[in-house]
């Protein structure tokens, strides 16, 4: 199991009103037509990645550049985490594997392209699995991330199959940075380099972006925030892409592990610590809609964001299976239509403004519905902000595993630094078990531990967890100020 090790820093500043990452406040304002687009994407709408899920088939194994970030032996980092290798499928396996998760994950709502390499380096079997699901999943929204070099060359066969979502890894505007991120590409039948090779990029990457936002297709821009290469610039890359009619930007942290063997890898180059991202992405939110919910998925994720039940649906396992895909069309209908209805309801009371009463509550979720993680075995915490009325997400939080995954916690922990570092400014933690050991260090440092709210769902327990803590005095002045510094 990877080890992130970047996070021993909470983020410096709380999360203002305005600035939740994608979280819903905004889709009233929205069209319909558009509202109807990101509703149930989990990536695009922060508020759909708590009931809906995704999968990826890994169709296209090909890339036409290189980035300083990227083993090839691995899946295309600009969506995936680095050091995960995922199995290649023809576009036929591909589509009979989409049928069998959509007939057992109902909430399965989007299908999406994300490598190993880069889709549009292997157009014919992007295409061809796009096409096939067009035809046969019809309820299925499809969706396609790129590193963008051949994206004005496809962007008319995008909008052919309706694919209504697209992300575009941009990292930067400026071909100098570029061409210490981009060695090369591989253009027209040659391979080029420098300077040339990322104005080349960057131009097909912008123009790519205009062509689908004329076509009506939702862009996301993907950025790679890499200390002392492009950080100080990832600002105006928001910028300009929402000037270009981008609808989201998600800012990601380089993972850079030395055992991944990637160039910034072996060549020493830090990725950010929390703080850093935060602060970057709080500054970005002045002008843009940030993603922040982002989980670095592979290139075959299967399940809500966070979550991978990919192996449920290997070949083998799903091999021979007669899928009725009409009659799981109407179940699926049903079920969909039953979650947007529990959201449009409980909407209102779920976005409180941030006030003086508000504080953050971490909670430790494998599903991204229910409590259902245990605390020594949580690779990321959720971080909300909650008050009297309801709570609202702030941001993940990766953390560095200190439990083995062993049945128990180990009753002494000196581990927990990083843990309590990242959940310094929060008031309590929910999770589904804990060991004795880090539940007291937990509450030395002023951050209440709960349990009791094991499988309960996230938004419910929240609400209860805050009425507890306000009850027994537990929310101290510092708390509150914390979360909305
Ligand atoms: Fe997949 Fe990407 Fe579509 Fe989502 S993932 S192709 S937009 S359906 Fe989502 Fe995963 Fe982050 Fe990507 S959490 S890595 S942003
Ligand atoms: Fe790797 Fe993706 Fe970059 Fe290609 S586009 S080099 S697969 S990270």
């Amino acid at each position: 199991m990877e080890l992130i090790a970047r996070t021993a820093t909470p983020p410096a500043t709380g999360c203002k009103a305005k600035g939740c990452g994608s979280s819903d406040d905004g889709l009233a304002g929205l069209p319909a037509s558009v509202r109807e687009q990101v509703q149930n994407h989990p990536c695009f709408s922060e508020n759909a990645h708590h009931h809906f899920a995704r999968m990826h088939v890994a169709v296209a194994p090909a890339c036409n550049i290189q980035c300083n970030y990227c083993n090839r032996k691995y899946d295309c980092s600009n969506e995936s985490r680095p050091g995960v290798v995922s199995e290649v499928l023809t576009p036929d396996e591909a589509v009979y594997k989409v049928k069998a998760v959509a007939a057992a994950i109902p909430q399965m709502t989007v299908l999406g392209i994300a490598g190993p390499g880069d889709p549009l380096a292997n157009p014919e079997r992007t295409f061809n699995t796009f096409r096939q699901l067009s035809e046969q999943t019809p309820d299925i929204k499809l969706c396609v991330s790129t590193n963008g070099l051949r994206l004005p060359e496809f962007a008319d066969e995008i909008a052919r199959y309706n694919i209504q979502h697209v992300t575009i890894t941009i990292n930067c505007l400026d071909p100098e940075i570029g061409a210490s991120i981009y060695p090369w590409i591989f253009w027209n039948n040659r391979r080029i380099r420098g300077v040339k090779a990322s104005k080349i990029l960057i131009r097909n990457q912008l123009k790519g972006l205009e062509m689908l936002v004329e076509r009506g297709v939702l862009v996301k821009v993907n950025s790679v925030m890499i200390p002392g290469v492009n950080d100080h610039h990832l600002k105006e890359v928001s910028r300009a892409v929402k000037d270009r009619g981008a609808f989201l930007h998600n800012v990601m942290p380089l993972i850079s592990e030395a055992e991944h063997g990637t160039f910034y890898g072996v060549t020493g180059q830090r990725g950010p610590t929390n703080a850093e991202l935060s602060a970057l992405q709080e500054s970005c939110s002045d002008s843009m809609s940030m993603m922040r919910h982002c989980r670095q998925c592979r290139a075959d994720a299967v399940g809500m964001l966070g979550e991978d039940r990919g192996q449920e649906f290997t070949l083998d396992k799903i091999a021979g299976k007669e899928i009725d895909y009409a009659a799981a069309m109407v179940k699926r209908e049903r079920v969909q239509r039953a979650i947007l209805d529990t959201l449009a309801e409980t909407a209102p009371t779920s976005i409180p403004a941030a006030d003086t009463d508000s504080t953050l509550l971490a909670v430790a979720s494998k599903s991204g519905r229910v409590v259902d993680e245990h605390f020594g075995h949580a690779r990321h915490f959720a971080i909300y902000r909650v008050d009297a009325n309801g709570s609202s997400f702030v941001e993940n939080r990766e953390i560095e595993l200190y439990c083995s995954g062993a049945n128990e916690c180990p009753e002494e922990e000196n581990r927990l630094d990083g843990h309590i570092a990242a959940l310094s400014d929060c008031a309590g933690v929910l999770c589904s078990r804990i060991g004795i050991g880090p539940w007291r260090q937990l509450e030395q440092a002023g951050i209440e531990p709960s349990s009791s709210y094991a499988l309960d769902s996230i938004e419910q327990s929240l609400t209860s967890f805050y009425q507890e803590l306000s009850a027994q005095g537990k929310l101290t002045t510092t708390h509150k100020h914390q979360a909305i510094a």
